[in-house]
């Protein structure tokens, strides 16, 4: 469905964390995030921006999305007729990088056609190849290895059917034995967030005796081949996450043997359009795909769910209940998990949830509007 971008609102949010996120590359406990508001004929549709609050995940970081944001994509969007929101991935498509900050904008886009056609986000984006999602949850690095069994032990009684810790080294093979030991059947895998080189095939090799389902990201954020090499020494599936940032991406990694499973987040691929043409890749290729997540508010949490009602998103993925982040979400009702660990898709228009607009008032430290001429 046609639209024009008549106006842009940035909300700038900051809110605590339940309980601090650590992983190889740092520890939050606050997070700033970026919405992303637009409008057209007087409906509003939302984006997150998914960067972290320091450029350590990838290059990306909330000051310099709002900035990226302000000075070239949302110039390069306002006045902007689509056709349909799938064009949305063309605007600003020349800059370099900042795909979190673009994939606000794009995600925004899709929401916004969602609500024109009056129809559910995952409708619009072409999924709603299950009712209900998997879960999973990603539990980062403790204070103690008893602290992290006793998560698990919580995780795994709330119903999530996959549980994902965080390693790095100093903090992998003692803690993943200690995890088996006390679950010995449990759907487990660890993330590293390239906290390691090739240098360290023979450590990594020794997780094999461990079956985890893969290990994520073990080396360079920016380096498939040396993923190639390690997954020729490694019966555990290596997963690629913060390599892949386009389809083309995927289709090489695949090619070269690089992974066996793909991590899928919306913002790091730039929307949408790029993540739909990621899991078209995998699923040609025979290589499943699930969603990851960055520790989003209920607006990025509900894209993520849309999206992983794709068809090849059949493994568990990282979307998890509301409250594991937040003592109150900017969404109503908050996420939820079924005792079967899986979240149902909504049927209402859009992303589905409704936004507490008082509460996100409450949150917003900073916000700027831009209107079409
Ligand atoms: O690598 O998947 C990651 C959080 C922040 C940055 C990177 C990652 C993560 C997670 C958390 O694993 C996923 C979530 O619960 O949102
Ligand atoms: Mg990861």
């Amino acid at each position: 469905m046609a639209f024009r971008i008549e106006q842009i609102r940035l909300h700038w949010l900051e809110m605590p964390l339940v309980h601090f996120f650590e992983t190889s590359f740092g520890r939050t406990t606050h997070r700033r995030i970026i919405l992303v508001e637009v409008t057209s004929g007087g409906v509003s549709g939302w984006g997150e921006a998914t960067c972290g609050e320091h450029p350590f995940y990838n290059e990306e970081w909330t000051e310099g999305a709002w900035l990226i944001l302000r000075d070239y994509v949302i110039p390069a969007a306002l006045g902007r007729e689509l056709a349909s929101a799938a064009e949305a991935s063309r605007i600003a498509a020349g800059l370099r990088g900042h795909r979190m900050a673009r994939g606000a904008l794009e995600a925004a886009c899709w929401d916004l056609e969602a609500r024109l056609k009056g129809e559910p986000l995952w409708k619009t984006i072409g999924g709603g190849a299950r009712r209900e999602i998997p879960c999973g949850v990603s539990i980062g690095i403790q204070n103690s290895v008893g602290e992290l069994l006793e998560k698990i032990r919580t995780e795994l009684a709330a119903g999530y059917q996959r549980i994902k810790i965080k390693i790095k080294p100093g903090w992998d093979l003692h803690v993943i034995e200690a995890v088996r030991r006390e679950f010995p059947g449990i759907l487990l895998m660890a993330d590293a967030n390239s906290a390691y080189t090739l240098a360290d095939a023979d450590r990594l090799r020794q997780l094999d005796q461990y079956r985890l389902m893969m290990i994520e990201q073990p080396l360079a954020h920016d380096d498939i081949i040396d993923h190639a090499r390690l997954q020729e020494r490694l019966e555990t599936p290596i997963c690629l996450d913060e390599c892949i940032r386009t389809a083309h991406h995927a289709a090489q990694a695949i090619r070269l043997g690089a992974c066996r499973i793909i991590n899928i987040k919306l913002g790091r691929v730039g929307g949408f359009g790029e993540a739909k043409a990621v899991h078209d890749v995998c699923q040609q290729h025979g290589v499943p795909v699930w969603c990851g997540g960055m520790l989003e508010s209920g607006v990025g949490r509900a894209h993520n769910i849309a999206l992983a009602s794709l068809p090849n998103f059949t493994l568990p993925g990282d979307v998890s209940a509301s409250r594991r982040y937040w003592r109150r979400d900017i969404i109503q009702p908050p996420v939820e998990v079924t005792p079967r660990g899986t979240i149902g898709l909504r049927d209402e228009a859009g992303f589905g949830y409704a936004l507490d607009m008082d509460f996100l008032a409450s949150v917003r430290v900073r916000q700027e509007t831009f209107r079409a001429s």
